[in-house]
């Protein structure tokens, strides 16, 4: 074999080899590395108790480092301003507090998540339909046995009665 085709082979395998790290490393770490959750909102009985018809959705999806929260609910009063938070208990049992990543931290975003569209609340269109979201850089806990976790998402009337549950699960 002559120096020339050595060397061209010696290029080669480099180039390979390079080729291939490209290859993996165009898929981020972590990519696809998500879990997703959904939930139905209902309304409380408090809620119901008020005249609401609630119907609509909450997806979280949870990433190693962010979690994201959408929120697309109907039947809400267009002269209101809602809150509407990621909260750490079940629906069943009212929905717990606000979730906090620090537990016992602030009790705003970026410690908690709050689903708005407006400000820091969830305004309705002038059918009663409500789009928002939220997001935060870290990742919910949904599976600690030591912390809360997150459980579900509720909408507060102005004032705080909470109206409206989503279980996300
Ligand atoms: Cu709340």
């Amino acid at each position: 074999m002559s120096n020339q085709v050595r060397r061209f082979y010696r290029v080669s395998a480099i180039f390979g080899l390079f080729a291939l790290m490209g290859l993996f490393g165009a898929v981020p770490a972590g990519a696809g590395n998500s879990a997703r959750f959904h939930g139905t909102f209902t309304e409380t009985p408090a809620g119901a108790e008020l005249g609401y018809d609630i119907h609509g959705s909450a997806k979280m999806t949870v990433w190693t480092d962010a979690t994201a929260v959408k929120v697309n609910v109907s039947g809400l009063d267009p002269a209101k301003a809602y809150g509407s938070h990621l909260h750490n208990g079940t629906c069943a049992s009212g929905g717990g507090g606000h979730y906090q990543d620090d537990e016992g931290g602030d009790i705003e975003p970026p410690n908690e998540l709050w689903i708005t569209n407006s400000g820091t609340t969830l305004s309705p269109n002038p059918g009663g339909v409500g789009h928002g979201g939220g997001s935060a850089d870290w990742a919910a806990r949904v599976t600690s046995t030591t912390q809360t976790n997150a459980r579900s998402v509720v909408i507060h009337e102005p004032g705080g009665t909470r109206i409206a549950c989503a279980d996300l699960t």
